[in-house]
């Protein structure tokens, strides 16, 4: 996979060297190229931002640097994506969708945002699409991006090495994950389920799935089905 990052803020993404994903770029398994949108400029001030029309408070991101910098990046096969708390919701799902593709361009807004002319040419040229993390607002778009590189990263084929492991995870089958458990069998008072011990595999699994259905009902209830359904 290959993954672009349009910034002005390059140096956010020096942490995607280390880890996991630092191992992928190493193994060629997913290349990153980080790319300062200032470098798109062509005034002495390097200048990406100007006030918005009709009014308003803050700035937003001028056109004709992200013109620039997208079309050196983009291709027919890529998908865009902006950042923004006004995009669609990024799950589990969105991950696996993105993990199945080529080429992903990630272009990180600030200010107030981007253009929108820049969204719209985008979209006449590629797959684009408006993702948000959450209800909350950040300051911009890269730490956004780094949870999205690392939760679509870690489902690329060859990123982690023992791929059972993606199976059992919180949101993998609509359940949040169940608790686990190592030596020692006792820790200051507190004991290990002894059904762990019991080298019985079908009532491991049992507990196990009923330790997932009673999380998922005490704190994300939204995630199971209602009872109409
Ligand atoms: Cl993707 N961007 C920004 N700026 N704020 C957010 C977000 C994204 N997701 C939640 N809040």
């Amino acid at each position: 996979m290959r993954i672009d990052i349009v910034t002005i803020f390059p140096d956010f993404f020096g942490v995607l060297d280390v880890s996991l994903l630092g191992k992928a770029r190493q193994a060629r398994i997913i290349d990153v190229g980080v790319h300062d949108l200032r470098d798109f400029t062509h005034d002495r001030h390097r200048t990406v931002d100007d006030t918005p029309y009709g009014g308003g408070a803050g700035m937003v991101m001028r056109p004709e640097p992200w013109g620039e910098a997208l079309d050196s990046v983009i291709t027919a096969d890529s998908v865009v994506i902006f950042p923004s708390p006004a995009g669609e919701r990024f799950t589990q799902a969105t991950a696996r969708e993105l993990a199945g593709e080529q080429h992903l361009v990630f272009g990180c807004g600030r200010y107030e945002g981007i253009d929108q002319r820049v969204i719209d040419h985008a979209s006449s040229v590629a797959r684009v699409r408006e993702i948000s993390l959450g209800d909350y607002v950040l300051n911009g778009g890269e730490v956004a991006v780094m949870a999205m590189i690392e939760a679509v990263g870690r489902l690329v084929p060859g990123v982690i090495g023992n791929a059972a492991s993606l199976d059992e995870e919180s949101h993998e089958g609509g359940l949040l994950e169940y608790p686990s458990y190592t030596k020692p069998a006792e820790w200051r008072g507190r004991e290990v389920p002894p059904v762990l011990l019991s080298g019985n595999h079908g009532a491991i699994a049992k507990w196990r799935h009923e330790q997932q259905v009673e999380r998922t009902k005490r704190v994300r209830p939204d995630l199971l089905p209602s009872a109409e359904d």
